[in-house]
């Protein structure tokens, strides 16, 4: 949507219909919409998440934690449908008040840890299994200089990019009558 005469609000209210599908169920406030508890496995590790590129993330480490024979890398995964709004459930927001999958919860502790956003989940994952993250410092350092590079530009480079560019802000041709 093409809407270049928008002026932010002092503050942000909610109303329905504003935006595309995700603008339109994302709110000023967080926490569960709906009472439902999650599904749980036998494994330690549950996760809760969906295959999109965040999503993904998480399942490609634990499969590389499992073919490098870390057995207690397994885990029971169930399917959060965004689509369906099964975020905002009183189990999913329990583990994830920003309602976005992924989600991990490790009953290995007590009590359970909870962890989300894609990239504390690698490094959480790397850590307690003490495997691809190096632990000479300056290895370290630049891991997670590309951890946090994936976490904030390599979405902005890619689906951030098209998303933004195609439902959030006006054609750069609508700007000025100037454009070639
Ligand atoms: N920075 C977060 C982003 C997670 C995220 O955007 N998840 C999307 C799917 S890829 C989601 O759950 N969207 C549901 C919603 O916006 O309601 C991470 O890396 O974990």
């Amino acid at each position: 949507m093409s809407n270049h005469n928008y002026v932010p609000n002092n503050v942000w209210q909610w109303q329905e219909g504003n935006g595309g599908k995700f603008a339109n169920i994302n709110r000023p406030t967080s926490g569960p919409r709906f009472d439902k508890s999650l599904p749980q496995g036998q494994h330690a590790l549950q996760l809760y998440s969906l295959a999109t590129p965040n999503g993904v993330k998480v399942t490609v480490l634990l499969e590389e934690l499992l073919e490098i024979g870390i057995s207690a890398a397994q885990y029971d995964a169930f399917t959060i449908d965004i689509m369906e709004s099964a975020q905002f459930s009183s189990g999913f927001t329990a583990i994830n008040p920003n309602s976005k999958i992924p989600a991990l919860v490790d009953n290995s502790h007590t009590p359970p840890i909870r962890v989300f956003e894609s990239g504390a989940i690698l490094l959480y994952l790397a850590e307690k299994f003490s495997a691809f993250l190096p632990t000479g410092f300056t290895e370290r350092t630049e891991c997670l200089n590309w951890l946090f590079w994936q976490m904030s530009s390599a979405p902005i480079l890619g689906g951030g990019f098209g998303h933004l560019y195609a439902c959030q802000y006006p054609h750069p041709n609508h700007h000025s009558k100037h454009t070639h």
